[in-house]
């Protein structure tokens, strides 16, 4: 815990370390209050910076015990360090020596679930990114790296199995009756990617044989009786180590691959070498308790891990300022590979939803921060959506910008000169120079400069020389920190249709002697450009920034003619579905415009139109399955209308209670509209049959959730009786969460009949549970905070697990907009209050979560001062002093406030 003003850290302070740790054995006599660690270190004065004879040596630590320090086997004198619990320095050491250091610690109080702690009698790690100083002194950074053994030592009958990195090359049992595994990594590591795991649990196992003909032994560690449900976890695991075996020639390198779950964990999972740890919740799944989402999600997170063995364990990164190295280059991979198993139009749709939502919303606020950020307090603040998911746009666009061939060999280069080493952004880069001949220090930028470029089209169809002039132009905001930025280099993706034939038209430059193809990448590196295309015969339509081509907003100065063209004719499948959710806003814009006027909101007809033209293609597509129809998923995707957070980013003062009137409003008069085909769409999409969890068969269980969201719409007694029988007939997850969100919107006796029913149906399984929280956090109805409240009270709630959190009060912040903003304040008090609640035990969890208030700035002036009031009150006390919390906590919540204060 920390007062205010934490320090700061930035990039251009980076040093080497004076000192490497080449190796390190640890020994850990586990017990839930005082766990002994003793860490035995081989320590080398670095050649590089030897100007001064005596060096210090400075160890990280958090809270820490010390118990014993030794230097070559003799203890060392008090005089000749100084340490507390957060670091440890020795004054004067030799140039090569072995460090013996023993520290105490206490994982079952350990709330943080950073470091070791206990989740339900398990001891387990989360080490990055600076969790290996809260087990012993070390040079906690990741260009140290170590090559680890680890001992470990516990009581039998409660800890039967005993993991860690690497090979097991011993175990036994000692003569107290405890018993003893010891562990050995040969591939040196940086500390954030030590594991280890301790506890009663079953397992799964299977093999892979890679390409080479080397049997891999995999297998996943589960509660007992939770076996079953890791099954799909294994297949994806196989299947990812297959997909980097074809795609990019990367085969596993130890002999053994272990996950684990864990039912306490802050984020997602995390890649520890040759040792995954998975929050249950992206591991487990059946039918019955797993939605298709989740299905998708476990696949895409199993696979995201296992990539990382490359990018971000063989070769990891010198310091956290190159995060996105393995992060932004690891989401890539796993994007590729969630298209290559399932839809690529869905996985695009998928991943440019969750970008716009969530980077394009952190880029225009307070918390806007380059890809490569300059500086951090702290470093867990910055595993964000633009480290994340805008630096995996940027590897794409890399990619189309190189071409693939060159991307490929460019990788090919990155493994082999880097393997092995903690490498930088700068390595990374230079790579697809050497390969491609490219100069890249303006695509550079791309990690340096915040913010979305905004990219606007002007095209000019010229019939009497049949060419076509396109004007583009690109422009970024200041972001904080960043008052001037200059032109970036934008891979823009697009193609023309012709306006008559309704086809696509070569797309042939000025000046270029053979003919273009229909869809092509130009690329924008000035303020301005203009490119001319000859042979073009008729009037076209633009569609513009295909498939997303970059992280941008894209202004096309089409109309609502040319998107509901578009909609219909695009051959793009991705900007069809654009044409479609840009028509939407633009109608719900107005529609918004026309309720806050207290007019009565229209939809207008063409809207409708063209909804009736994309439904029935999608009934079409159903018969003709197999054909060169759309995917179910895709007609799912392209039928729903944005959210009502979508929305929200379009709009200049937000007005929650006017976005929720009108999409719900939107919703209904479609319906009214189209009722008998959505229905046919129902009922041809029917769920019957055994249960896969295949994209097509997921797509379909979408496509019919879809129909029914409208088929609901009139939220009335009628639509409740449809909801409760859809939820009664499921026989899948994904349906039950579809009728019980319905129901949760039309209220009364059969929403508290489908409650009670699903809650007895699930009550000793806290992830479903977690759902039946998470969909009441969501409701629309006016009681819903009380009824959080209620539900915090529950018996299955707890604060101290983040799944819990994250399912009651993170659901309700993060997808209720409505009630969140209540005009009351009482959805922001009631987030706030568990933000201060949680700070003094996942101060993580309770960053993350204050980060639900970082577009305050966005509303009017009343929710505005109410936002800020309960931002002040978790830093400041009424009396005007700074309150103690933790830095990760300060951090976000200083920058909320502060920034564009001017
Ligand atoms: N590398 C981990 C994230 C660690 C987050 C620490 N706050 C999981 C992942 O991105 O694969
Ligand atoms: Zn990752």
């Amino acid at each position: 815990m920390k007062t205010t003003e934490p320090r700061a850290i930035y990039l251009k302070d980076y040093q080497p370390p004076d000192y490497r740790i080449p190796e390190i054995a640890l020994d850990f006599i586990l017990d839930p209050g005082a766990t002994l660690v003793s860490a035995t270190m081989r320590v080398i004065r670095a050649t590089t910076r030897v100007e001064a004879d005596v060096v210090p040596l400075t160890l990280d630590g958090k809270t820490l015990k010390l118990l014993s320090l030794k230097i070559d086997g003799e203890t060392l004198e008090t005089s000749a360090y100084v340490h507390d619990e957060n670091q440890l320095t020795i004054l004067a050491p030799p140039d090569a020596f072995t460090l013996e250091i023993t520290t105490e610690i206490a994982p079952a109080k350990n709330t943080a679930l950073e470091g070791l702690y206990m989740a339900k009698g398990m001891y387990c790690t989360q080490c990055e990114p600076e969790g290996f100083r809260a087990i012993t002194y070390y040079l906690d950074r990741p260009d140290n790296l170590a090559k680890f053994e680890t001992r470990i030592e516990a009581t039998q009958d409660a800890h039967p199995v005993l993991l860690s990195n690497g090979n097991l090359i011993e175990s036994g049992i000692l003569s107290d009756g405890r018993h003893f595994a010891r562990w050995q990594d040969p591939f040196p590591k940086p500390s954030y990617l030590f594991a280890l795991v301790a506890g009663d649990l079953g397992s799964i196992n299977g093999t892979h044989v890679t390409a080479s003909g080397k049997n891999i032994d995999l297998r996943i560690y589960v509660e007992h009786g939770n076996e079953a449900r890791a099954e799909y976890a294994l297949d994806s695991l196989k299947r990812s180590m297959q997909w980097d075996e074809e795609v990019y020639s990367r085969e596993y390198d130890l002999d053994i691959f272990m996950v684990v779950a864990v039912s306490a964990f802050n984020f997602g999972a995390m890649e520890n070498k040759g040792l995954n740890i998975f929050n249950d919740k992206l591991l487990l799944a059946s039918p019955e308790t797993a939605t298709d989402d989740d299905y998708a999600r476990i696949e895409c997170v199993v696979g995201h891990e296992y990539f990382h063995n490359w990018t971000g364990n063989r070769i990891t990164c010198r310091d956290w300022f190159q995060l996105s190295l393995k992060e932004g280059l690891t989401v890539f991979r796993e994007s590729r590979f969630a298209g290559d198993m399932r839809s690529h139009s869905v996985r695009r749709i998928s991943d440019v939803r969750d970008l716009r939502l969530r980077q394009f919303g952190e880029d225009s606020g307070p918390l806007a921060h380059p890809v490569q950020p300059q500086s951090y307090i702290a470093i867990d603040n910055f595993y964000t959506a633009t480290v994340y998911e805008k630096g995996a746009e940027v590897i794409s666009m890399l990619e189309s910008i190189v071409g693939n061939e060159n991307f490929r060999k460019g990788m090919d280069l990155y493994f082999k000169r880097h393997d092995g080493h903690a490498a930088t952004v700068e390595d990374f880069l230079r790579c697809f120079e050497d390969v491609s001949a490219r100069d890249l220090k303006q695509f550079r930028l791309w990690y340096c400069q915040a913010g979305t470029p905004e990219i606007s089209a002007i095209g000019e169809y010229n019939a009497s020389t049949s060419t076509y002039c396109l004007r583009l132009s690109q422009n970024l905001n200041a972001s904080p920190g960043q008052s001037k930025k200059v032109p970036m280099h934008i891979p823009i993706t697009l193609g023309l249709i012709g306006q008559k034939t309704m086809k696509p038209l070569p797309l042939t430059l000025q000046g270029e002697n053979t003919r273009g193809s229909d869809d092509r990448t130009l690329e924008l590196t000035t303020k301005m450009q203009e490119f001319v295309f000859k042979g073009i015969e008729e009037d076209p339509v633009l569609s513009l920034g295909r498939n997303f081509s970059a992280p941008a907003r894209f202004h096309d100065g089409n109309g609502r003619v040319e998107r509901a063209f578009l909609m219909r004719h695009d051959t793009n499948s991705f900007n069809r579905w654009e044409a479609g959710q840009k028509l939407f806003f633009e109608i719900a814009l107005e529609m918004i415009q026309d309720i806050q006027a207290g007019i009565a909101a229209k939809v207008d007809a063409l809207y409708l139109e063209s909804f009736g033209g994309v439904i029935a293609r999608a009934i079409e597509d159903t018969r003709t399955e197999g054909g060169s129809s759309d995917d179910p998923g895709f007609n799912a995707q392209i039928l729903m209308p944005p959210s009502e957070n979508e929305l929200a980013l379009a709009m200049d003062t937000i007005d929650p209670e006017a976005i929720h009137t009108a999409r719900y409003e939107l919703i209904r008069t479609v319906a009214s509209a189209h009722g008998p085909e959505i229905e046919r769409l129902y009922l041809a999409n029917s769920s019957a049959g055994a249960f896969s969890p295949g994209a097509n068969a997921a797509g379909k269980r979408a496509l019919r959730n879809a129909a029914f969201r409208y088929l609901t719409a009139q939220d009335d007694a009628k639509a409740g009786e449809l909801a409760f029988e859809h939820y009664s007939n499921a026989t899948n997850m994904t349906d039950m969460m579809a009728g019980l969100g319905a129901l949760t919107r039309t209220g009364g006796a059969l929403e508290r009949s489908a409650l009670e029913n699903f809650y007895h149906r699930f009550q000793n399984d806290a992830l479903v549970l977690d759902k039946w929280m998470g969909v009441q956090a969501m409701s629309p109805r006016p009681d819903t905070v009380e009824r959080v409240r209620d539900l915090m009270d529950h018996s299955i709630f707890s604060i101290k697990n983040p799944n819990r959190v994250r399912a009651l009060i993170g659901s309700f912040a993060a997808g209720n907009p409505l009630r969140f903003h209540d005009k009351s304040g009482s959805g922001y008090r009631l987030v706030a209050e568990n933000i201060r609640k949680l700070d003094a035990i996942n101060p993580q969890t309770a960053a993350r979560m204050a980060t639900s208030f970082e577009n305050w700035r966005k509303y009017d002036a009343k929710r505005q001062g109410l936002m800020r009031g309960e931002l002040e009150d978790i830093i400041v006390s009424p009396k005007g002093a700074s309150k103690v919390i933790s830095a990760n906590l300060y951090e976000i919540v200083n920058k909320i406030l502060g920034a564009n204060e001017a």
